[in-house]
């Protein structure tokens, strides 16, 4: 897996999937197919939903794997850093645990629900390690990452995001961003290199494992608009804390940030 990741010739392999903007490479297959052997050798019985190869069905009540084998498959194929390979558990619709593993970084997450977020080992939480969600709470001195949509490139929608960044940036907050995967966002805000980030349009493989380890890492999870968090909704607000995630809720309920529908 980490020689896919090392060869770097990703940019010659690209397919589209539906759309020249929607992109799939030989390596998410490779790692999607030998992350779900092992996973059908440990768990036989579960059900997989996995965003290349296997099953993309709804989540239900049954143990499920969820499965990103290359999140950021766009970042991966420019060769930025920010990509990772994810492995969610949902239970009763529930995520209760995660790995993520950021090669370029040689980082690690794993966490299971009520036992705390690993990063190579090391709880992130103090005392254990310095390396925990930041605990900011005011939106003006908090750095927030929005991602662009990838797929739905509709004026309406655009007019929408670029009419909330610009709400936003005049607040004025202190710094956004703009990534290219959700599991790795999430695990930033889980260790205190973003305060926030949100977005609208990812799926349940983007969201689970980032998910289990934001939260165990202190962080909040919720949906754009403020609610609860829930794994089919397309929707994701990671933030510090409770008071910034309610902040930046506001901001999208004025701005109706809750779907990519153009109405
Ligand atoms: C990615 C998501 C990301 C989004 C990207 C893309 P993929 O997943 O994690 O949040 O902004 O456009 O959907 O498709 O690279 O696995």
């Amino acid at each position: 897996m980490l020689e896919c990741f090392a060869r770097n010739d990703a940019q010659s392999i690209v397919e589209e999937k539906g759309s020249a903007v929607d992109l799939v490479t030989k390596y998410d297959r490779q790692v999607e197919d030998l992350v779900l052997s092992r996973l059908r050798q440990c768990a036989p019985d579960f059900r997989i939903v996995a965003e290349e190869t296997a099953s993309q069905e709804a989540l239900t009540d049954a143990p499920t794997w969820v499965v990103d084998p290359i999140d950021g498959t766009t970042n991966f194929i420019h060769r930025q850093a920010e990509c990772c390979v994810l492995i969610g558990l949902s239970v009763g619709k529930q995520a209760v645990l995660g790995v993520c593993f950021i090669p370029k970084l040689d980082e690690m997450y794993t966490a299971i629900r009520g036992s705390g977020a690993y990063c190579n080992g090391r709880q992130l939480y103090p005392p254990a390690c310095a390396f925990y969600a930041s605990g900011c709470s005011d939106l003006g001195k908090a750095m927030v990452n929005l991602h662009m949509p990838s797929y739905s490139r509709e004026g309406k929608v655009l007019d929408r995001i670029l009419g909330l960044s610009q709400d936003l940036l005049s607040h004025p907050i202190r710094a956004m961003r703009c990534g290219g995967s959700a599991g790795v966002d999430m695990i930033h805000v889980a260790r205190g290199r973003l305060d926030a980030y949100f977005e609208v349009g990812v799926q349940s493989w983007d969201v689970c494992a980032g998910a289990v380890i934001a939260q165990e890492a202190g962080a909040v999870c919720r949906d754009t608009l403020g609610g609860e968090f829930d794994l089919s909704s397309r929707r994701v607000l990671v933030a510090a804390t409770p008071a910034l995630a309610d902040q930046l809720a506001v901001y999208c309920r004025r701005h109706r940030y809750a779907s990519l529908d153009a109405e």
